[in-house]
């Protein structure tokens, strides 16, 4: 059985954990808490797993794989059923495009590790950091909202009518956006594929609050 290294709140570990739940796979929480003992993601044991002391890890046997868009993909390859990319390379790229949208530039100008350098070493204020969160989120939601409203490729998911790469990242940046006020009145193409999402029992299951290690 897989074993995934998880954070309930992180949106990388959600995004894994969506993808499993999408293909039936069952797997073994790791809880690894990025806050506690200042931080378990530190650890050396965890480290020798996954160097960049990031959580997810996927362990499939003896192999650990890092960087959860590559663990989704392998589980795509090795699980085809459902497929989570099109089946043509101009759609596959659509969607990876959206998809790399949220991973490549809004996430990691907000992970936990960027925002612990604005206020600790750079003394950045709360209200400082939180604008900053926001404003990464915003302008990547503004950007998104356009892509996924022209062209006519997006259906009740982000493409078409099955969920894909692409809203297996937007659910967990949804949350999080949540999580600092961000107002998604201003992006109502990604609130209402939020919520088509959350009517699903796989993101329903991965989502934070089912997570055995949740708070
Ligand atoms: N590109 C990585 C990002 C992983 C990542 O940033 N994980 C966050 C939680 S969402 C983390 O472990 N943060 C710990 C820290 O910043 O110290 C992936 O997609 O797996």
């Amino acid at each position: 059985m897989f074993k995934l290294y998880s954070y309930f709140r992180s949106s990388a570990s959600f995004r894994v954990r969506i993808a499993l739940a999408l293909k039936g796979l069952p797997y073994e929480t790791v809880p690894v808490h990025l806050l506690r003992d200042g931080g378990q993601q530190f650890s050396d044991d965890y480290r020798a797993l996954n160097p960049d002391a990031l959580v997810p890890t996927l362990l499939d046997g003896d192999h650990a794989l890092v960087q959860s868009m590559a663990i989704v993909e392998y589980l795509d390859e090795t699980h085809p059923q459902p497929p989570l990319l099109p089946g043509n390379a101009l759609d596959r790229a659509h969607v990876r495009g959206l998809a790399q949208s949220i991973a490549c530039d809004i996430h990691p100008l907000n992970n936990l590790r960027v925002l612990k350098y604005l206020k600790h070493k750079l003394g950045v204020s709360d209200d400082a950091k939180d604008a900053w969160y926001r404003h990464w989120v915003e302008q990547g939601f503004a950007s998104l909202e356009t892509t996924l409203t022209r062209g006519g490729k997006a259906g009740r998911f982000c493409f078409g009518d099955t969920p894909t790469l692409a809203d297996i990242c937007l659910v967990p940046q949804v949350f999080n956006a949540q999580r600092f006020q961000v107002d998604l009145q201003a992006y109502p193409t990604i609130a209402r594929i939020f919520d088509a999402c959350m009517e699903e029992p796989a993101f329903q299951q991965a989502a934070p609050k089912a997570q055995p290690d949740a708070e």
